[in-house]
């Protein structure tokens, strides 16, 4: 008998099978279109077993079953659920991976609880390469389903720094969907932390070797990444003499994650401008496309730099600052989902299980541990970070010329505005009140008051 099924054979299924498959299970594998399940058979990978029909790849399993699902995201994840209940039994278990909304999970969880069917919504991130060594994986759902599947998903799970691996129950619903969502998020803000960075070694003319240096140089110490490592990487390629970045296209595509990062946060009033910022930059990059006729020469006058501004320590803090700020908006949605919807996400098992496999995996999710339980180190976090994005704003300060920079200012704003003892959000209140009558609070009163504005209209308390 088959140990389980992985339903779609694209590049995270087929990778996946063959972790499993390297793991000593016995893998029953079926694609849509049979075409994905023959090259996958061609391959002859020991311990995979393709079938041409869904309904023998489930008879293959052993009770009770555990079905992957490894589709597209949305439609075709219902499709596939849909076709799978009447061939599955009481107590089997579909472990969903997509890139699923978090309240889509939910209603598919509700949907097989009513065939007495378990669905864990797993996240998964690593792309090609985590799917086939260890990813990252981040289940939720149902409790007894859970205790069978997590040995399963331990076995192919990346390591975290201290060798466990990289996978935790991570509560209820769609809670683990969510968490994935906001690793996405995240993922976000820091690349376009890593582009602007490039952009500004870009427009100061710094020579194509020194990129490729001050790039590699930067991940190292705290700021050792992935998304770093591959930064060199895709900067090192040359195609014709040329660096091959130069001829790609200047739109940045996305796949939804971002966006619903954005809108859960509004949602739940969390304020992430970084993690927004990205979000705009790659819509922007849309919108500046379609306006192309209209662009014009903006200045460059790079000399106005000095040039021992630019330096490595300038390049690593300004990107760890950004990542900090990053990571630390994601973690801020997740505690108010928490709140919201009475889940229990254990904040450090998510930095935890973010240390190996994921895209995001870096050394600063060490220091964000136990951040939000010390408010003295999340104070001296906030500071340290200021220190590093205000000398990034100084430096893009004192640049002639135009360029956007929205991570780095978003991010300035963020921290310098979580640290001002006041924000201009008084006078707000005021304009608020004048037309509105929306109230205000007083600073040596409690309670919230209105009026005075008019004459004959004194201040009042609210009830
Ligand atoms: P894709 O997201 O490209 O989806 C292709 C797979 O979906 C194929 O197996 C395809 O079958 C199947 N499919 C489609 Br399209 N419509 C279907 C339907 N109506 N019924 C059944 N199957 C259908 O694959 P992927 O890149 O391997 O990603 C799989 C999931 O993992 C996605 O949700 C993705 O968001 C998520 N994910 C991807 C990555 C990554 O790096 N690629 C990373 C993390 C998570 P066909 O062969 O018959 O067309």
């Amino acid at each position: 008998m088959n140990n389980l099924a992985i339903i779609g054979l694209a590049t995270m299924g087929k990778n996946l099978a063959k972790n499993f498959a390297s793991k000593g299970k016995q893998v029953a594998v079926f694609n849509r279109t049979y075409l994905r399940t023959e090259e996958l058979i061609s391959e002859q990978v020991i311990g995979i077993i393709g079938y041409q029909e869904l309904s023998e790849c489930i008879k293959s399993l052993e009770i009770p079953r555990v079905v992957v699902v490894l589709v597209k995201a949305g439609e075709a994840v219902d499709h596939t659920i849909e076709q799978l209940l009447p061939l599955l039994s009481a107590n089997d278990t579909i472990i969903e991976m997509g890139n699923s909304h978090f309240r889509d999970t939910l209603a598919r969880q509700t949907l097989c609880k009513k065939n007495n069917i378990y669905l864990i919504g797993c996240g998964i991130s690593g792309g090609e390469e985590g799917a086939l060594y260890g990813p990252s994986l981040m289940p939720s759902g149902d409790k007894t389903a859970m205790s069978h599947i997590l040995p399963l998903l331990e076995l192919i799970a990346a390591k975290d720094f201290n060798g466990n691996p990289c996978v935790t129950n991570l509560g209820a619903e769609g809670s683990g969907h969510f968490v994935k969502m906001i690793h996405n998020g995240i993922e976000y803000a820091m690349m376009q932390g890593i582009a602007e960075v490039y952009d500004m070694m870009r427009f100061l003319g710094i020579e194509h070797e020194d990129q490729v240096e001050f790039f590699n140089t930067a991940n190292s110490g705290s700021t050792t990444s992935y998304l770093l490592e591959i930064t060199t990487k895709v900067l090192k390629r040359m195609e014709q003499g040329i660096p091959f970045i130069d001829q790609i296209v200047d739109v940045a595509g996305s796949k939804g994650t971002g966006k619903w990062t954005v809108q859960t946060a509004l949602e739940l009033d969390v304020a992430i401008p970084t993690i927004s910022a990205a979000l705009m930059a790659r819509m922007m990059s849309s919108r500046a496309q379609a306006l192309k006729p209209l662009v014009i020469d903006l200045e460059h006058e790079i000399e106005s730099i000095h040039p021992t501004l630019f330096t490595q320590q300038f390049v690593t803090s300004t990107l760890h600052g950004i990542f900090v700020t990053s990571y630390l908006q994601g973690l801020e949605i997740i505690l108010a989902a928490n709140k919201q919807y009475d889940w229990n996400i254990d904040l450090k098992e998510v930095l935890r299980i973010w240390q190996g496999g994921c895209i995001i995996r870096s050394q600063v999710l060490t220091e964000l541990n136990g951040i939000f339980d010390s408010p003295v180190a999340l104070q001296n976090l906030y500071t340290d970070t200021l220190e590093e994005i205000s000398s990034a704003v100084r430096v893009l300060a004192s640049l002639s010329g135009d360029m956007p920079r929205p991570i780095v200012h978003a991010s300035y704003d963020y921290v310098v505005a979580l640290l001002s003892e006041t924000l201009p959000t008084n006078f707000i209140q005021g304009l608020r009140d004048y037309f509105g009558a929306h109230g205000f609070e007083l600073k040596d009163k409690p309670g919230s008051y209105t009026g005075g504005w008019y004459p004959g209209r004194p201040m009042t308390k609210m009830e």
